[in-house]
């Protein structure tokens, strides 16, 4: 252990002592501790760098829980966001976009987007409103498009009309380049930040010839952009005077970010993102930052060979807050501050593929303090959640459900 680990943890245990009991972010509730969530062996053996940085204890919502499918047949949802109204906009796989009533029912579908390749893990991927939706009307949108030379994650917008049926003055503003030939990996999330810019999320495109350009800052692969509303890179960026790096990149080291999100309370950006086997990450994500991949990570290959020189830490590398061996596959995450669910208020929601449930994290002073799986006996892989205007959480699923999450 070195010199910076030793004294982060007498600091931990300092902070520790000083705050006595422990107790909830957002209100003083006392929280029971149960056994972990997870009782599958890992695939490594693999230690953690803190405790609590996987395997937490057990934490349980004390309300029940009121959970409805609103809505069956969506064909491969993929991103869910709130219309101002209380409607939905959903986008699939497919290529079109729908918007939904507050019931579930589809109210228009959108078609004449820009043309995606859905092959693989290809599509119409994450959604975002702009800040001034309710003046402008403007939604943004990821893809992956074809392009020369293969397929890019691409980053569009349009104006959606005031009977929701239709998207206007569409502009496809952004491409990760390089293209490459594959069908996996595209990240494709994106969400607003408290500048009025966009977030944006990339794969590395899976191939071993494409992984290292996680770590190559000229390259759009395996990173996190902040651009503008017209796709340029935003004012103020970590590498804006760096040659060698793109003026775009904002954090970079990612293997497959499927779920970004803004914890509203401490404009921190989160992020959720695919290892290998094993070795699923929560990271929170501060500008010029490296988070890794595939350098360190605490999965292995597929096969089951360690990845590189199967390391868990590096200097000048960031640590996950968070991680998972086995998998869950976290797809989509939201920060549930909304005043309905008051014990989550918080915690990160995080949609989980393979894991079928969807993962409630208790966060406390930036790590995590509690780990819960909601929906478990659902048996759906759950693509993305949302919270709606009535502070209720939504899920979309793979099988095609729309999940509202009230209280009974
Ligand atoms: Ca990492």
């Amino acid at each position: 252990m070195n010199k910076k680990h030793l004294s982060g943890m007498l600091l931990l245990t300092l902070l520790v002592s000083a705050c006595g009991k422990d107790k909830g972010n957002n209100n003083n509730d006392d929280v029971t501790q149960y056994p972990p969530v997870e009782t599958q062996n890992p695939n490594t053996s693999y230690t953690p760098a803190f405790q609590g940085q996987t395997r937490i204890y057990g934490i349980k919502t004390q309300a029940e829980l009121d959970v409805k499918v609103l809505r069956e047949g969506l064909q491969a949802p993929w991103g869910l966001v709130a219309l101002p109204n209380g409607n939905w906009l959903v986008t699939q796989k497919n290529g079109t976009m729908l918007v939904l009533n507050a019931d579930g029912s589809t109210k228009s579908t959108i078609n004449g987007l820009p043309a995606v390749n859905s092959g693989g893990q290809g599509g119409l991927l994450g959604v975002a409103l702009d800040p001034q939706f309710a003046n402008n009307r403007m939604v943004y949108w990821t893809f992956s498009e074809n392009v020369s030379g293969g397929t890019v994650t691409a980053v569009a917008k349009g104006m959606l009309a005031e009977n929701e049926g239709s998207i206007s003055n569409i502009d496809v503003i952004y491409r990760a380049m390089p293209a490459y030939q594959g069908q996996l990996h595209y990240g494709g999330r994106l969400v607003f930040d408290q500048t009025g810019n966009l977030l944006v999320s990339t794969g590395e495109r899976s191939d071993l010839v494409t992984r290292p350009l996680a770590q190559d800052k000229s390259t759009g692969l395996g990173k996190i952009l902040r651009i503008t509303r017209e796709g340029q890179a935003a004012p103020g960026n970590p590498f804006a005077n760096d040659p060698d790096a793109l003026p775009e990149l904002y954090s970079y080291g990612h293997r497959n970010v499927q779920g970004l999100t803004y914890d509203a309370q401490t404009n921190a950006l989160w992020e959720v993102e695919f290892g290998p086997r094993g070795g699923d990450e929560v990271n929170k994500v501060e500008a010029g930052k490296n988070y890794g991949w595939p350098t360190i990570t605490y999965g292995i290959e597929y096969g089951g060979g360690v990845i590189g020189d199967g390391l868990t830490q590096k200097e000048g590398m960031e640590q996950p807050v968070y991680y998972w061996d086995p998998s869950v596959s976290p797809s989509g995450t939201v920060f549930y501050n909304a005043d309905y669910h008051t014990e989550w208020k918080g915690n990160l929601l995080i949609a989980c593929l393979s894991g079928q449930h969807i993962v409630r994290l208790r966060i406390q002073n930036g790590k995590v303090a509690g780990e819960e799986r909601l929906l478990s006996t659902e048996n759906q892989r759950f693509r993305d959640v949302a919270v709606g205007i009535d502070g209720k959480l939504y899920a979309i699923t793979d099988q095609g459900r729309l999940y509202q999450v009230g209280k009974l």
